[in-house]
């Protein structure tokens, strides 16, 4: 089939350096867009072209579907990478990729379609023989049917919306007494967000972990599972801590997961690379499908460290026609690997955004280290996108491993100029719960909220002067104690020497 020979990436930051990656090991020609703030960023250093496509807000930039086929087809890109967020799970952008004879490297916009509905999916899944979160099949036609539903499943309920996703018009209801408020809220929710005010119910599952499977397709029929990623320590639906494989999940419930999340892929006929997401409930004998990602995910390097392949390198073989190996339906995770990610926010402030300039950029490297970053020393941190700076994975023989690991990767990473949330991984490498790998959707919330994960004192920029002090007489007294003859001189001219430290954000 057709051989891709130039792909202009839809994306920024760390996603975009990480395929241009890929694009370079496999000796094809890579194109970026940019916005303006985005014109010395590092991807557009690292690319083999790069077009300006417009201003910061991402409407006018990074969504411009249109603009950007009609961008590929003149610089001459035979396909699209959409990496993640932005155009990634448009099945209308796809649609037009495939009108303008450009090829999306993903799944078709027919299976993204479907991903893209919930209640569609879900009755998908339902027929496919897939485990679903018990619940309704349909939307619900009214407010009486949602009472007589409801105690049919028994409280508390959820009250989800039929076209959304990530959390935006669900309502958890403890009791019937509160239904009819839930209710009539999700669907104005659901209306704002997604244009339609169509909600179900499921039964609410209390403390699960999500749990998800990596699923590779091809464009011959064959879908393969490589495994799980735990996905469960997140804050306010934002994921923070992803590791594979999962501590809670054994060799045979990866087994059954891998089969269902298969099954779930081939029911909709997908291809190139997807994530099925699944609630794995608090006595981790049950699971159920909550829906499938049709794209590339940002947590996709804990997979590959532990399987030893490049996801994005099969991403675009797969688009190229090829087919998956026999050896790939066999594979097993070896070793162990976490990944946090960066965010250019400040814990201290309870996560807010920390715009400004990185002044200071070192990441930590050594064995069993890889970081995927976006940005680099001296460039700026806008508010414009996803304040995700970079993720930082560490690989080990074994979980306990890669956990010393990657708090020795903490140790030497320094970023200054802006607040970023690495305090808040170094405390929670030292919480019990998350070293015994007690994990749920709910903990990290919940020990914030009670305090027991507060973060240690932040440095205090007015001591910087007194650590410059200290440090200047500590690597000075020992040319000066040892040799008192030679008088004063000795100590005054070590003092002369320029000493430079660097704390609370600023040099003096
Ligand atoms: C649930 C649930 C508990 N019970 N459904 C949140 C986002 C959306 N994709 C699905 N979500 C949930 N659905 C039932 N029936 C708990 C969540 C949930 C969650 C799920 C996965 C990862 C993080 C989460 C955080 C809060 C709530």
């Amino acid at each position: 089939m057709a051989k891709i020979n130039k792909v202009l990436i839809v994306n920024r930051g760390e996603i975009a350096v990480r395929i241009l990656r890929a694009l370079a090991d496999l000796g094809k020609r890579s194109a970026v867009i940019y916005s303006d703030p985005d014109r010395a960023s590092l991807p557009v250093m690292l690319a083999d072209e790069a077009y300006r496509i417009g201003p910061a807000p991402s409407r006018e930039s990074y969504l411009r579907g249109d603009a950007i086929i009609e961008l590929a087809g003149r610089i001459g890109a035979d396909a699209i990478h959409p990496g993640y967020g932005f155009l990634s799970e448009n099945a209308t952008f796809a649609r037009h990729c495939r009108e303008a004879g450009i090829l999306f490297i993903g799944p078709s916009p027919e299976a993204m379609a479907v991903m893209g509905s919930k209640v569609e999916s879900r009755r998908m899944m339902m027929d496919a023989g897939v485990a679903v979160v018990p619940g309704g099949r349909d939307p619900l036609p009214d407010l009486e049917a949602a009472r007589a539903f409801a105690a049919q499943l028994g409280y508390p309920v959820m009250i989800k919306a039929a076209s959304g996703g990530g959390g935006k018009g669900m309502r958890r209801v403890a009791a019937q007494a509160d239904l009819a408020a839930a209710y009539r809220a999700a669907r104005s929710e659901a209306m704002a967000s997604f244009g339609d005010d169509d909600v179900y119910l499921e039964k609410f599952i209390d403390r699960p972990r999500h749990v998800e499977i990596q699923v590779l397709g091809d464009q011959h029929g064959r879908v393969v599972s490589l495994g799980e990623r735990e996905c469960s320590l997140q804050r306010r639906q934002q994921k923070v801590v992803e590791e594979a494989p999962s501590p809670a999940v054994s060799p045979e419930l990866r087994r059954q997961m891998g089969e269902a999340a298969v099954k779930a892929a081939k029911a909709v006929g997908y291809s190139n690379a997807g994530t099925v997401e699944f609630l794995l409930d608090a006595d981790g004998e049950s699971f159920y499908f909550l829906e499938m990602n049709t794209r590339l995910q940002v947590e996709h390097p804990v997979t590959e460290m532990v399987t030893g392949l490049d996801l994005v390198e099969w991403q675009l073989r797969i688009s190229e026609g090829e087919p998956l190996p026999d050896e790939m339906e066999r594979i097993e995770p070896r070793g162990h690997a976490i990944e946090v990610r960066l965010y250019a926010e400040d814990p201290y402030r309870g996560f807010a955004p920390s715009p400004g300039r990185i002044e200071v950029l070192r990441l930590p490297q050594g064995p069993g280290i890889r970081n995927d970053c976006g940005v680099h020393e001296g460039c700026e941190v806008t508010i414009h996108y996803d304040p995700m700076l970079a993720k930082l994975i560490a690989w080990g023989a074994d979980r306990d491993q890669a956990m010393r690991r990657l708090r020795r990767a903490l140790g030497e990473l320094r970023v200054e100029g802006i607040q970023t949330t690495a305090p808040l991984f170094l405390r929670l490498l030292d919480d019990p719960d998350f070293i015994a790998g007690r994990l749920d959707i709910a903990m990290l919330d919940r020990k914030m909220a009670s305090g027991e994960l507060a973060l240690p004192a932040p440095p205090n920029p007015d001591l910087a002067p007194i650590a410059a002090a200290l440090a200047h007489f500590q690597r000075t007294a020992r040319t000066t104690a040892p040799n008192p003859g030679r008088g004063r001189r000795t100590g005054w001219r070590h003092a002369a020497r320029r000493e430079s430290l660097h704390g609370g954000g600023r040099w003096i």
